[in-house]
């Protein structure tokens, strides 16, 4: 590991040329460490291009990049790729995972079972987020997370932490957020940007699906969903449903949260969450998934009632299992 953050470090500073890209559908993650990487590399005066099959959300508008992310893969190679939070090399999108050379792939993540698939790989699953390996890497390579760089982490760790809450916070992390804090960035400003962000029919959608959700299992399994007709009806699209599922698992019995998203042709969106010991990544990998033990997703080929019938007969069994 070690080895690997050094190589990567060295190979930055000598090398030249990078295609920088993250998973398709990006989370705060994604983006986060995709921008910070940006940043470093402006800084270092390198030549690079930012790539997502999926591009920018809307809802991180607000970010700002040093170059658009391109949703076509430039068509001059790029010496080096460099994957950030991709736990699968599928995860980059079926266009520039046929053409993506191992030799020339640097891979940076903390995704438990990834293949290693680059020639450099650093993979961490201790670490909180892509973006606070992003951010030793700018502490290796002496550029101080100030400014954008600085924004782009901190978007990435409370993204994938839930504000400092979930078991993957560590003392790095808030040394981090303190550092980056330290250095200008005013949580107040921040929060606005990522959280008070909503759109109108976004709440319709959330009233309309939470007044339809659903608990298994004596309550500890919860479920919600957002059928294409919810969509019809409140103009809300499927950005708006981000965390749905973070609201069911509020609930006080609930040990396991599902969210489903109908996305038209049989094709069901899932996410997973659980608390504490309760690994839901092995239900998301048997439906062909992936994530962490407390965060998972992945997509069911189903009607909505067959998804949840399945997923629920599942979660029962993983907690079956545990209250054995
Ligand atoms: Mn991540």
């Amino acid at each position: 590991m070690t080895t690997s953050i050094n190589q990567i470090t060295e190979l930055i500073r000598g090398e030249d040329d990078f295609l920088v890209v993250s998973h398709y559908n990006p989370d705060g993650d994604a983006v986060g460490s995709m921008a910070a990487m940006a940043w470093i590399l402006t800084s270092l005066g390198k030549r690079f291009r930012l790539y997502n099959i999926s591009g920018l959300p809307e809802r991180f508008s607000w970010l700002r990049l040093p170059m658009p992310i391109d949703q076509e893969i430039p068509s001059s190679k790029p010496r080096w790729t460099i994957t950030l939070d991709c736990g699968e090399p599928n995860r980059v999108g079926q266009e520039l995972f046929k053409r993506m050379k191992k030799p020339q792939v640097i891979n940076i993540d903390h995704h438990q079972g990834n293949p290693l698939f680059g020639r450099i790989n650093w993979v961490d699953t201790e670490i909180s987020s892509t973006g606070e390996m992003v951010a030793m890497l700018a502490n290796n390579l002496d550029v101080p997370l100030s400014g954008d760089l600085g924004e782009a982490i901190y978007l990435a760790l409370v993204s994938d932490t839930g504000w400092f809450s979930y078991g993957n916070t560590s003392p790095a992390t808030m040394e981090l957020a303190a550092e980056i804090i330290r250095l200008g960035l005013r949580p107040d400003h921040f929060t606005p940007k990522l959280q008070y962000n909503w759109t109108a029919n976004k709440v319709r959608l959330l009233g309309k699906a939470m007044s339809q959700a659903r608990l298994y299992c004596n309550g500890k399994i919860g479920v919600v969903s957002a059928s294409e007709e919810d969509f019809a009806l409140t103009g809300a699209t499927g950005e708006d449903t981000e965390g749905l599922v973070d609201i069911i698992r509020n609930v006080r019995s609930v040990k396991v949260a599902v969210s489903f998203r109908e996305e038209g042709g049989h094709k069901i969106k899932f996410s997973l969450r659980s608390t504490g010991d309760t690994d839901i990544r092995q239900i998301a990998v048997r439906f062909g998934g992936g994530g962490h033990i407390n965060a998972s997703g992945g997509t069911i080929n189903a009607t909505l009632e067959s998804a949840e019938h399945q997923m629920v007969t599942m979660i029962q069994d993983v907690l079956d299992l545990e209250s054995e």
